[in-house]
């Protein structure tokens, strides 16, 4: 795949490389994405009537056994050259923040280092009273298991739809965002506020900005090189071009 040469230059002679991916990246690892994670056994069910606090409140069991089928589906799949080539490429640039919407681990599995989860990450688990990480339980055939310390729902520690963001790791993307020279928006349909609004406040400030997606997003009319292609193939022929450079 041929990268655009002033594209290369950008990215050669920033100091500041800001990326924000989404599902698309671990589609190619075999984690469905988002839109199309009903396959099957959740076909009849919309993400937004599960990723939400009132669903958990309405079947606690269901939400809890949809996310132990994406926690074991993730634990089976391995990153793809798409996070390996940007954990490769933050060793490459003088600064790189990865700023990611997936909740699956899989940047960090790669090698990239003081990875923004912006939605938090369903390989960690949480008491939906206290709001607080729990790395063990007893043994128990109740689902959803119960908080050790206090008898409430445990959940997975996501970001909800209607939930708030994690406030630090939001402020840091945010500033990232407007901070960067080049800013990288690959995988992602762009449409979940307000992970959405990162490549557009990047462009307000005047950083080049790249989409990397096969198919249009609303941020294909705005961004200054589109390239309309798989993340693990645009990637690894981006670091290349680099090496060349
Ligand atoms: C918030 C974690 C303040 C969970 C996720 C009305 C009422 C309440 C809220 C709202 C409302 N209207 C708008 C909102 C705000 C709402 C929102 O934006 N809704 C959208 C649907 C309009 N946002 C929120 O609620 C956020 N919180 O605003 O708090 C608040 C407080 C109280 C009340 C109101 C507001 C919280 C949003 C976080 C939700 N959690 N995930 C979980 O994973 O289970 S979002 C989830 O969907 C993902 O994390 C991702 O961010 C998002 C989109 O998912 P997908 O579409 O699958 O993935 P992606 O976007 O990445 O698309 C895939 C792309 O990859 C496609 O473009 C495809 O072409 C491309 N692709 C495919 N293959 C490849 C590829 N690209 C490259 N290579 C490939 N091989």
């Amino acid at each position: 795949m041929q990268i655009p040469e002033r594209l290369v230059e950008a990215v050669s002679n920033a100091n500041h490389l800001a990326v924000l991916t989404g599902a698309g990246v671990s589609a190619e690892s075999g984690v469905p994405t988002f839109r199309d994670a009903q396959t099957g056994l959740w076909a009849q069910y919309r993400p937004e009537d599960l990723a939400t606090p009132g669903a958990f409140r309405r079947q606690p069991r269901l939400v809890w056994e949809w996310y132990a089928w994406r926690r074991e589906l993730v634990a089976r799949v391995a990153p793809n050259p798409a996070h390996l080539a940007l954990a490769e490429l933050q060793g490459r640039v003088p600064r790189l923040t990865l700023i990611t919407q997936n909740v699956d681990g899989l940047h960090q599995r790669a090698g990239s280092r003081d990875v923004i989860e912006l939605h938090g990450n369903l390989t960690r688990t949480k008491c939906f009273a206290e709001n607080r990480v729990v790395d063990e339980w007893p043994p128990t055939d109740e689902v959803p298991p119960r908080c050790p310390r206090c008898g409430a729902h445990l959940r997975p520690d996501v970001v909800w739809f209607e939930e708030s963001l994690p406030a630090e790791a939001l402020t840091r993307a945010m500033a990232a965002s407007a901070d960067c020279e080049v800013f990288l928006c690959v995988g992602t349909s762009t449409v979940v506020y307000p992970a959405a609004e990162l490549p557009f406040r990047a462009l307000a400030a005047g950083a080049v900005v790249v989409e990397i997606n096969p198919t249009s997003t609303p941020l294909t009319a705005r961004a200054h090189h589109v390239l309309t292609a798989a993340a693990g193939v645009a990637l690894p022929a981006l670091l290349r071009a680099l090496k060349r450079d």
